[in-house]
Order: C-alpha cells, then sequence, then structure tokens
C-alpha cells in the first residue's frame, strides 16, 4: 500500500511539474536568482517550453504512426480487392510484360484458382499440395514464402475438369485471414499464419466444385454455400469463428457468386446473386430485406456496387432450355424397372440424359418426380440478363426497382466491372461490352479484343485501364471508356484461373504454376 501510494503521488507531483512548465521555470529562476543574483531574459527562459513541446509532439507523431492504418492503395483485400469492385484505388500497372519481361518476381505456387490476397507488404494465396489445402503466405516485396499451413481435406466436392479444391480466394481484414475450401470449412490464420480458429462445414453437394469467396464485413465472415440441396448463408464472428446467423436459402441450387456487402464504407446488408433471384440479406440478422428476380438458374459472377446502383449479370447455357418435359411423358417412355424414378441409363435422350446430374440434386443416382418438377419450374422462369437495381425497398422489388436491363454480351463466369460511370462485361471468345452505367445506353457490344479462348477471370482495373486474363493465358490490356481501344496482348504461356491484383503500382497474375509480380523495369 504505502509503494502504490507513493507511486501514485509521485506521479502526480511529476505530471503536475512537467504540465506546468511557468511554474517550474520560475522555481528555477528563484533558485538561480538566490544563487547567482542574476536574473536571466524571457528568451532563454522560453527554451524548456519549447523542448516540452516538441517532445509532446514527437510523442503524438510516433503514437499516430504506430496506430495509423498503411494507405488503402497497398490492400486487395479479398476476391477482386477492395470491396470486390475490383478497382484498384490510386494505383497504376504496367501495360507490357510477360513471362520473362517486366517480371519484379516470380514464385512457383501449388496449383489451386485463388485469387492473391494482399494486405500491407503480405500476400495471401491458397492451393492444392500433395493431397493437402494449404494457406501461403508471401512476401510481397519478393515473394518469398514466408509460412504454409495445410489441413487434410475432408470428402472433395464433385468437380469438373476446369475446378480445383484451392478456388476461393482469402479474405484479409488486418487480423484475419480467414480462407474457405469446400473439402474443409472455414480457417482464420493470423497474418504471420497462426491459426486462430476452424470451422469444419460439410462439404457442399454441388458438379463443379464450389467457387464463392468469403468476405468480412462488419466483424463478420460471411459465406455463401449455395449447392444442389440445402444452400445457406452463414455469418460467423470474425474474432472466433462462433455462428451469429445461418439464412436457409431455399429455392437456390448451386451458384458461384461471392456476396457483396452494401453500402461499401458502412455494410448493413450482404447482397447474395443465386438462382433466379438476387437477395439482399440484412447482416444484422440475416433476415432478407429485399430481392429481385429475372436471372438465370445458374450464377457464376458476383455483383458489383457503383453510381448507387447494383449491377448483377448472368449467363447460363440452362436459361436456353426454357422447358423441360413433362415427367410423366418421360417415366412412360424411359422408367422401365416401374419404380416411379429414372436412373441415368432410364433417362431418354436429351435435357433428361444432359442435365442428369443437375436435376439429381441429392447425387443418389434417381431423378425424381420431385427433383424434376423443381429443375422445370427454376428453368421456366430462368433469364440471361444483365440488371442495374436500386438498393433499397422491402421484400420483392423486381416491378420497382430495375433501372435498366441488357441481355447481349453476358459474361458465364466473369463478374461486371464498375468503372468511372461504365460497365464492362467481358465473355468467351474475348467479347468486351460497355455500357453507360446510369442509363444502361450501350458504347460497345460483342467487340472482338483479339483474343480467343474462355475466360474465368474477371476484369479488373486502374488509372484508365482495364486488364482481364483469358483462360488459355493471355492478359489484354485496353483503355476504359467508350470506345474499345486495346493497348496490349501479353501472353504468359500458362493457363489463368484467377483474378488477377493491382497494389502498389504492380500487376500480380496466378498462372497454373507461378504467382508473377509485374511492374515497369527500371
Ligand atoms: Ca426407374
Ligand atoms: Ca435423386
Amino acid at each position: 500500500m504505502k509503494l502504490i501510494g507513493f507511486s501514485f503521488i509521485d506521479s502526480w507531483r511529476f505530471v503536475k511539474f512537467v504540465s506546468n512548465p511557468r511554474k517550474r521555470k520560475t522555481n528555477r529562476s528563484k533558485q538561480r536568482k538566490q544563487r547567482t543574483g542574476i536574473n536571466r531574459s524571457a528568451k532563454t527562459s522560453l527554451f524548456p517550453e519549447f523542448i516540452l513541446v516538441l517532445l509532446v509532439l514527437a510523442c503524438v507523431m510516433l503514437i499516430h504512426a504506430s496506430t495509423v492504418a498503411a494507405p488503402a492503395e497497398l490492400r486487395w483485400p479479398q476476391f477482386r480487392g477492395p470491396g470486390g469492385s475490383g478497382v484498384a484505388v490510386g494505383s497504376d500497372f504496367p501495360i507490357h510484360f510477360g513471362a520473362e519481361s517486366n517480371v519484379v518476381w516470380k514464385t512457383t505456387l501449388p496449383g489451386g484458382h485463388s485469387s492473391p490476397c494482399i494486405w500491407d507488404s503480405k500476400i495471401f494465396v491458397t492451393g492444392l499440395s500433395d493431397g493437402k489445402l494449404e494457406t501461403l503466405g508471401l512476401d510481397r516485396h519478393n515473394g518469398k514464402i514466408l509460412w504454409r499451413r495445410a489441413v487434410e481435406p475432408g470428402p472433395m466436392e464433385k468437380g469438373s475438369r476446369n475446378s480445383n479444391p484451392a478456388a476461393a480466394t482469402p479474405v484479409c481484414d488486418g487480423s484475419n485471414v480467414c480462407v474457405y475450401f469446400a473439402a474443409f470449412g472455414l480457417i482464420s490464420y493470423n497474418l504471420d499464419g497462426k491459426e486462430q480458429w476452424r470451422k469444419p462445414l460439410p462439404t457442399p453437394v454441388t458438379q463443379h466444385g464450389a467457387s464463392s469467396s468469403p468476405v468480412i464485413a462488419g466483424g463478420k465472415v460471411l459465406l455463401a454455400c449455395d449447392q444442389d440441396l440445402d444452400s445457406y448463408l452463414l455469418a460467423v464472428d470474425a474474432a472466433t469463428g462462433a455462428t451469429l446467423w445461418r439464412n436457409e436459402r431455399s429455392g437456390f441450387r448451386r451458384g458461384f457468386s461471392t456476396p457483396l456487402p452494401w453500402p461499401q464504407h458502412h455494410p448493413a446488408t450482404a447482397i447474395v446473386a443465386g438462382t433466379l433471384r438476387l437477395v439482399a440479406y440484412n447482416l444484422r440478422d440475416g433476415t432478407e430485406q429485399w430481392s429481385v428476380s429475372g436471372l438465370p438458374n445458374e450464377m457464376v459472377t458476383s455483383p458489383v456496387a457503383g453510381d448507387d446502383l447494383i449491377f448483377v449479370a448472368g449467363w447460363t447455357p440452362g436459361a436456353g432450355v426454357s422447358r423441360l418435359p413433362r415427367v410423366d411423358a418421360l417415366l412412360e417412355q424411359g422408367d422401365r424397372d416401374h419404380d416411379g424414378r429414372l436412373t441415368r441409363d432410364e433417362a431418354p435422350a436429351g435435357p433428361a440424359r444432359q442435365h442428369f446430374l443437375y436435376i439429381d440434386a441429392d447425387k443418389d443416382g434417381f431423378v425424381t418426380r420431385a427433383e424434376w418438377d423443381s429443375l422445370a419450374r427454376i428453368f421456366e422462369q430462368s433469364q440471361n440478363a444483365l440488371l442495374a437495381i436500386r438498393p433499397n425497398g422491402t421484400g420483392d422489388v423486381t416491378a420497382t426497382h430495375i433501372a435498366w436491363k441488357q441481355t447481349r454480351g453476358l459474361p458465364y463466369v466473369p463478374s461486371p466491372l464498375f468503372y468511372d460511370g461504365r460497365i464492362y462485361l467481358v465473355k468467351n471468345g474475348g467479347l468486351a461490352s460497355c455500357f453507360e452505367a446510369k442509363t444502361g445506353k450501350v458504347f460497345y457490344q460483342e467487340e472482338r479484343l483479339g483474343v480467343v479462348g474462355d475466360f474465368y477471370s474477371s476484369p479488373i482495373a486502374a488509372n484508365g485501364k482495364i486488364c482481364v486474363a483469358s483462360q488459355p493465358g493471355t492478359v489484354v490490356i485496353y483503355e476504359a471508356g467508350d470506345i474499345l481501344n486495346v493497348l496490349a496482348r501479353n501472353s504468359l504461356g500458362e493457363p489463368i484461373m484467377a483474378t488477377p491484383a493491382i497494389v502498389d503500382g504492380k500487376l500480380y497474375v496466378r498462372t497454373r504454376g507461378y504467382l508473377y509480380a509485374f511492374g515497369q523495369s527500371k
């Protein structure tokens, strides 16, 4: 007690002493006068006060420097960067580069389709290596792998030749690097690779793997898990992994779209595109706030925001199958063992055979009447469209909140890009389109980028330029604006599935085997 009392009083006296230099000065002057008999000038007596101000300022600056966030230009924190926009803040990227030119560094990575997630001086990616699902942390300046952590997968999701179990892009909020593997669930590491929590989740029931990436909004990790059975949207506490709410998305089949927190700076909703509908969920409790119909049976692209509108573009070959035959006619034709359901062998040629795995929602090898009718209803309503939506209202706002709609130039996998008042689309075959964001006015539609092949990565932009990579491995750079003007076609000689990232004047591109950092050579 005595010690505590002494310390407190002593500290208090010290604070009083420091915070009252005039009194201190007076005391010192008195002492000096007593000692020497000389009264010093006011000018020199101000000196200690000046030093004190400097010291206080230095302390304030030190505290400021240690707590203030690094600039937004150094962050590309999730799938398609800041707010999922695909637009780099205050940065640029090189126009010309290749496997041997303008390479700042190049690092060998395990296979994976996840995009680089960047937080200041670190890059995070995932991959599949020796049957394990890995998360890697790299030094952004030199590409050196700083850490890698692996988890053992559960049952792998049913894939296609173009899928990979490490497809979801990590998300980072400065404290968490949160990754999702469909064959495992969610895991959070700190930025140095220390595991903070894990939340195993059942492997989704789907056909082409899973690819929706987690996002973080308001301290919540959001994961859209649309599958052929029991789709849901999940919110967990970013700090602990504890489930906060889970919304069952009945009526939604397989989907690959990443949620869009909205509004961007203070999100109140999570906007999720899925089968036939786009829905805004209240972030607080996961309840449905508003929705718009008019989308295809399956959504692969993710919505984006700009000019106070939400843009969503969906195209599937399924929307071309406007009607499935009546199930009674099919059973009469194919159900040889008269058990009231169809095996794949029994399914008559045509849509029943072609879409068998899709229609067989629970993947038990039989198409039942209920399964058939459910997907037939979805196919009947399926529409390929680019919609611009006013993001407010309550309930079904389809009739009142669609600002405009377009139906040509629609992409299958690449998400739309909103950039500087325009919407850009890129579809397979290298066909680019551009619309005025506010009105839907066409600037150009299905014009050739001069690069063939499919496109899996989404367009991104910075400093008046757009960048998009073809699946066979050519990165196209073109000017943002009303007229298509291709600036460069850079072949990297390897397939590209991931969307590149732009940070600090560099372009980070993941190919099949490598992560490249491209920059202007000095
Ligand atoms: Ca049968
Ligand atoms: Ca079945």
